[in-house]
């Protein structure tokens, strides 16, 4: 039975139940991962002291140096993760190669992708940033974790969620068994149900995209955009910009209220000619989430779930969101497909 209030720890035992054959595994390296999360929540709370700190030489009390919290929040978290004998290879926004763990520790059946911190730059003005992870079965032979179990498709994820660090803290994850938020209770340092079976509306009243660059999309993406501006009652339109620079924040605040983010291509810029999200740490685990609470995501051509990756930081268009709206979206996409 799910309670709201009951804690995260409570929650993934019971869904873990629904297997009778599991190991206590996934449970073990969710655990890890809250652990993790509370650590970074904490130092995240406290960035606007960090130049406080940083005038006492540069050093926290411990005699450390203070580090860049995006480098902070990846040693935290693979510190906590490598050694709990759950996972055989990290791979991670923050590290240019995977790193499979070390042979003095034992190794488990599962891969572990995360972005530490993503939107970072926006820190220093206070707003709300995340972490994002994504949970795949590890594929190759052998005990070792390699490449190739990193570049699975979304579609076969184990887990998949998220942490936002705003007015207060929250965890979302699903095991493809629906959506469920939590709320971090600073009075007991615990996540506690809050948001039960989430379900994102079948239509929002929301678009998200950095339209300062929208000279440079495609004609589709350029045209939706206009009309998501025309008057409509029956669809709501027009519809509210609200545009964050955080994809959790913005994600997170569509799954609730209804929506859809976008981030197409950059025709004109050579670094973004995919877009700039990664497949890997951000759009994957995020379409993996929204489409367990009833949305879509896709790259216009094609499904974010279905996508082989073929390298580790592969960039994508991302337009993520409610249903109807990316339904609305793709068939802009494609009638003005040159
Ligand atoms: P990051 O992982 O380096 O922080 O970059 C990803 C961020 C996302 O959080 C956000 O959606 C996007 O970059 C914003 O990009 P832009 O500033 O081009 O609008
Ligand atoms: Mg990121």
């Amino acid at each position: 039975m799910l309670n709201k209030g009951m804690s995260i720890q409570g929650h993934i035992v019971e869904q873990e139940r629904k297997h009778p054959n599991a190991s206590g595994s996934l449970t073990g390296l969710l655990m890890d991962l809250t652990y993790a999360a509370k650590v970074i929540s904490r130092e995240v709370n406290k960035a606007g002291l960090v130049d406080v700190l940083g005038m006492t030489g540069d050093k926290n009390v411990h005699g450390e140096e203070v580090k860049k919290l995006d480098e902070y929040a990846n040693d935290k978290i693979f510190n906590a993760m490598d050694h709990g004998g759950h996972l055989c290879i990290m791979a991670s926004e923050e590290m240019e190669e995977a790193v499979p763990i070390p042979d003095y520790y034992p190794k488990g059946k599962y891969v572990l992708l995360f972005d530490p911190l993503d939107g970072s730059s926006n820190i220093d003005a206070n707003v709300s940033i995340g972490t994002i992870f994504s949970i795949h079965r590890k594929i190759s032979d052998g005990n070792d974790g390699k490449l190739e179990d990193c570049l699975q498709k979304g579609s076969i994820q184990v887990a998949a969620g998220y942490l936002i660090y705003g007015s207060s803290t929250m965890l979302v994850y699903t095991t493809g068994q629906g959506v469920n938020g939590f709320t971090l209770d600073p009075s007991v340092g615990e996540f506690l149900l809050s948001h039960q079976d989430i379900r994102i509306p079948e239509r929002g009243r929301i678009y998200s995209a950095n339209e300062g660059n929208a000279k440079f999309w495609d004609a589709g993406s350029k045209r939706y955009v206009e009309y998501l501006k025309e008057k409509d009652a029956e669809t709501g339109r027009p519809y509210s910009l609200r545009y964050i620079g955080s994809l959790v924040a913005d994600f997170h605040r569509n799954l609730l209220y209804g929506g859809i983010f976008l981030y197409p291509a950059d025709l004109k810029d050579p670094s973004k000619p995919k877009g700039k999200l990664r497949l890997l740490y951000e759009a994957s685990p995020l379409a993996f989430i929204v489409e367990q609470a009833g949305g879509l995501a896709t790259t216009g051509d094609e499904d974010i779930l279905d996508i082989q990756p073929e390298e580790l930081h592969q960039k994508v268009p991302l337009i993520i969101g409610s249903k109807t709206d990316v339904l609305e979206y793709k068939s802009f996409y494609s009638e003005n497909k040159g």
